[in-house]
């Protein structure tokens, strides 16, 4: 999987996807992460990419020059690799919210672009020019795409094939089969007069696995019961 990312702020990607599981599978070439900065296409020698908006109001406009020339470095490049067209996630509040199910459909793409804007968002001839997908990570506002192509890179990640080892184990978890996950419990066996419930120490994998799929259902019942609904 290759991640392209345009953006203003490449070593917020960078730093964010260098730490933790991102960063490993990076260093073992299972993922590969390629910033692209949007200000390095500017027209002038100062760098500007934004600029007042048409008609007026508050905020400044991306402008459509400089995105499109970074959109293009990337596409020039996988069209000499005669690879199919990218597509092309633009991250605003106004696109489709984000769920466990989009991550595993983009999971199955070989690279894929995330366009992260800023201020006032970005001019919308270039949006109709290049964009594929719209996707927003929930119902409020962020200052800008980068949070949330973070969340999606994340997301996506831990689905391409070695990117979890055995220790990151990803088979039973929240979501799947669209449940919560069960509580988890590790030494001491108790804490603060609080004991680890007698099934999970029994040795019965019997037992512990109808326990686990009861607490999995009851928490979801008790916190999401709308995840329920949709499976
Ligand atoms: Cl994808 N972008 C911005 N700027 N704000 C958001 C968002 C995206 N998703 C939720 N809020």
């Amino acid at each position: 999987m290759i991640f392209n990312v345009l953006t203003l702020f490449p070593e917020l990607i960078e730093n964010s996807m260098n730490t933790s599981i991102t960063g490993r599978a990076i260093k073992n070439d299972i993922i590969k992460l390629n910033t692209v900065n949007i200000r390095d296409f500017a027209e002038n020698k100062h760098g500007q990419v934004d600029d007042y908006p048409y008609g007026g109001g508050a905020g400044m406009v991306m402008q459509a020059p400089p995105v499109y020339r970074a959109y293009k470095s990337i596409e020039d490049r996988i069209q000499k690799e005669n690879k199919k067209k990218p597509r092309v996630i633009y991250l605003t509040p106004q696109g489709k919210v984000f769920n466990q199910k989009m991550a595993e459909e983009f999971s199955k793409e070989e690279e894929l672009v995330f366009l992260c804007g800023h201020y006032e968002g970005i001019d919308e001839r270039v949006l109709e020019l290049i964009v594929t997908d719209n996707v927003s990570i929930g119902d409020y506002v962020l200052t800008g795409g980068e949070l949330p192509a973070l969340v999606m890179m994340d997301s996506i990640s831990r689905l391409v094939d070695g990117v979890l080892n055995n220790k990151d184990s990803s088979v039973y978890e929240s979501f799947y089969d669209n449940k919560l996950e069960y509580p988890q419990y590790t030494r001491p066996e108790e804490f603060m007069g609080m004991h680890v419930p007698k099934v999970l120490l029994s040795g019965d994998h019997k037992k512990v696995d109808e326990w686990r799929k009861e607490e999995s259902l009851k928490r979801t019942l008790e916190r999401r019961p709308d995840l329920l609904d949709e499976s």
